[in-house]
């Protein structure tokens, strides 16, 4: 442990942290060539919500879950998120997908068909009224419109379609309710994408108001793009509204988040630490897939990883970062970083842990807790999250 660092206010904010988990890492996934079944997963919302209870149970760290529509598509929502409160959970996100039905193969929002952008919108809007019902805050946008060709369609007409469908959007929210943008480079769209970087969403979110906020899923970029710079200027401009946490070796692979490269994650991290982010403003997701791993450890370890980078983050001391930079002393500067990265957080989170009454180690709490047995022998015939479905 650095010897400087402020302990009990290290734990106070790792004690305020959450981390939001998705309902589709619960549920089977796959790649394009292949999905291999889980036994024991979630076959309806509500097993989806039992199965994240044990997670925010195990590491006191999840207790809310995003869903996604049509995927967690239910009669009624409030009674979905009664049920998820009896479980000590809230519902978090609401992601919208205009992106698996036959009208979409143009386009959604962006389509040059307005019959298409209005059923698109309908469903965007339908999604602001489920958040009314399950008390969300927050409205999750991506679109996988883009196009495959140069001139298969006017590149400067759809950001104005874009436009207006995210005004129409913005315009229905109620207060307290917020629109968060994603943006991809690319998939499924190889030539232009309509929202395919931080600076389109970010112009985007600028016209519509300080209630629509970028969201940065690490996945989503170039390689070798240095995402902490594009987290420290959307916090300075008040525009990072969250985060969709996974890593990636190639594209968007959707791998847990810390798995690839946890020193990226560290330095994300310390960026929203030093932005004041860690203050409630930005929502900490995770979107991944467990395709090959077991599901609920993994999610798990997910918030973990996350926990341990935010540690890390605090650790650094900001005041020897400080004067090492006002020196000029780049190789102090650098070390004092390294040094709250090179910190074994693990008996600090340990610590943590125990003092909120919670096993040390949530993994093997999970393990031990029958419950992996206990879904296994009690569901049969699990959903796929919904990207093959
Ligand atoms: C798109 C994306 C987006 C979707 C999710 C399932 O790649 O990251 O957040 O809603 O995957
Ligand atoms: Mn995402
Ligand atoms: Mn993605």
């Amino acid at each position: 442990m650095t010897s400087r660092a402020d302990v009990p206010a290290v734990k106070a904010a790792l004690r305020s942290q959450a981390v939001e988990t998705p309902s589709w890492a619960y549920g089977n996934s796959g790649t394009r060539f292949k999905v291999f079944a889980q036994p024991g997963v979630p076959r309806t919302p509500r097993e989806k919500l039992d199965d994240a209870a044990r997670v925010h149970e195990h590491t006191g760290a999840a207790p809310s879950v995003a869903l996604h529509i049509p995927w967690d598509r239910v009669d009624d929502y409030a009674a979905l998120a009664a049920y998820a409160a009896g479980l000590g959970l809230r519902l978090g996100a609401i992601n919208s997908n205009v992106f698996q039905d036959d009208d979409y193969r143009l386009g959604s929002v962006c389509h040059p068909d307005a019959r298409v952008r209005r059923k698109a919108l309908d469903h965007l809007l339908e999604c602001v009224d489920i958040m009314d019902a399950t008390g969300s805050r927050d409205l999750k946008l991506w679109f996988s419109d883009g196009t495959n060709y140069p001139g298969q369609d006017d590149v400067r007409a759809r950001q104005d379609r874009l436009a207006e469908a995210l005004a129409a959007v913005y315009e229905r929210l109620g207060e307290g309710q917020r629109m968060l943008l994603e943006y991809k480079f690319f998939e499924p769209a190889f030539y232009t994408t309509d929202v395919p970087d931080w600076g389109t969403a970010y112009a985007h979110c600028l016209k519509l108001g300080e209630r629509a906020q970028v969201v940065v899923d690490t996945g989503h970029h170039a390689p070798g793009t240095n995402i902490e710079f594009i987290v420290a200027l959307l916090l300075r401009e008040g525009r990072l509204g969250g985060f969709d946490f996974n890593s990636r070796f190639y594209a968007d692979d959707d791998l847990m988040v810390g798995a690839a490269d946890p020193f990226q994650l560290f330095r994300i991290m310390y960026e929203v630490v030093r932005g004041g982010g860690l203050d409630g403003g930005v929502a900490f997701m995770l979107d991944q897939c467990h395709n090959v791993e077991p599901k609920i450890p993994a999610i798990i370890r997910s918030v973990m990883n996350v926990q341990e980078a935010t540690a890390k983050a605090l650790l650094v001391d900001r005041e020897a970062l400080s004067a090492a930079q006002e020196a000029g002393d780049v190789l102090a500067a650098n070390a004092v970083l390294m040094d709250a990265y090179d910190t074994d957080v693990r008996p600090l989170l340990a610590e943590l842990r125990e003092e909120a009454g919670l096993d040390p180690d949530p993994v093997a709490a999970y393990h031990r807790s029958g419950w992996a047995r206990k879904i296994t022998d009690e569901r049969v015939g699990g959903t796929q999250a919904g990207w093959g479905a």
